[in-house]
């Protein structure tokens, strides 16, 4: 399937944080190999113009989805510690970007972007109408802000070849994905998208 960006589109890129990738609290196996993917994208929507949103769990120490605070996860992303910054070779664009904290209180957590944010807002006074998401974990923050997208109207474009899963039970990213599909999702990888 080919489909070219254009005005009214806008990429969307999933915590791609330091906790994230090999080595880090929470790692994603294989998340520091779609960088250079990741970066391709980001530099095509920045070439045609179109907005990059930049979504970073940013949670406080004692937050609810951690061990001891009455989640499963081991603490990770934690608000202006190293963890939680981008992997370094992240490209950033100088202009027409935005961060997105999520699960930033305490008690409150959010595998979606859109979840206790001003994400739809941001995306909404800028006209945006299809989004494309990559990044990390397809089976949780990449699945729930995709499928959030899709339940607030956006025409929903993931980018399988810039994404990885956690697969805390084997075949959560394929069942994520089939979701998604179900959902309207659209599945593309780079070879699909033009400028
Ligand atoms: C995520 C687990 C916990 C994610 C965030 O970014 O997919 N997963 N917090
Ligand atoms: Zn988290």
């Amino acid at each position: 399937m080919k489909v070219k960006v254009r005005d009214g589109d806008a990429l969307i890129v999933v915590d791609m944080q330091r906790d994230f990738m090999p080595g880090g609290a929470l790692p994603v196996p294989g998340a520091d190999e779609i960088v250079p993917r990741v970066n391709e994208y980001i530099k095509l929507f920045e070439r045609e113009g179109l907005p990059v949103f930049f979504t970073r769990d940013w949670h406080p120490p004692n937050h609810i989805s951690f061990k001891g605070h009455g989640g499963v996860w081991p603490p990770h992303c934690v608000q202006n510690t190293e963890g939680a910054a981008f992997h370094p070779e992240l490209y950033l664009p100088a202009d027409n970007k935005f961060i997105i904290s999520k699960g930033t209180s305490p008690d409150f957590d959010a595998y979606s972007g859109f979840q206790g944010t001003v994400l739809d807002e941001l995306l909404k006074e800028r006209g945006v109408r299809r989004i494309f998401v990559c990044g990390v974990a397809t089976d949780y923050c990449v699945k729930n802000t995709a499928e959030g997208g899709l339940n607030l109207g956006y025409e929903t474009f993931v980018l399988t070849d810039a994404i990885k899963g956690v697969d805390v039970n084997p075949g959560d990213s394929e069942r994520a994905l089939e979701r998604l599909l179900e959902k309207g999702a659209v599945l593309l990888e780079r070879a699909d998208l033009t400028g």
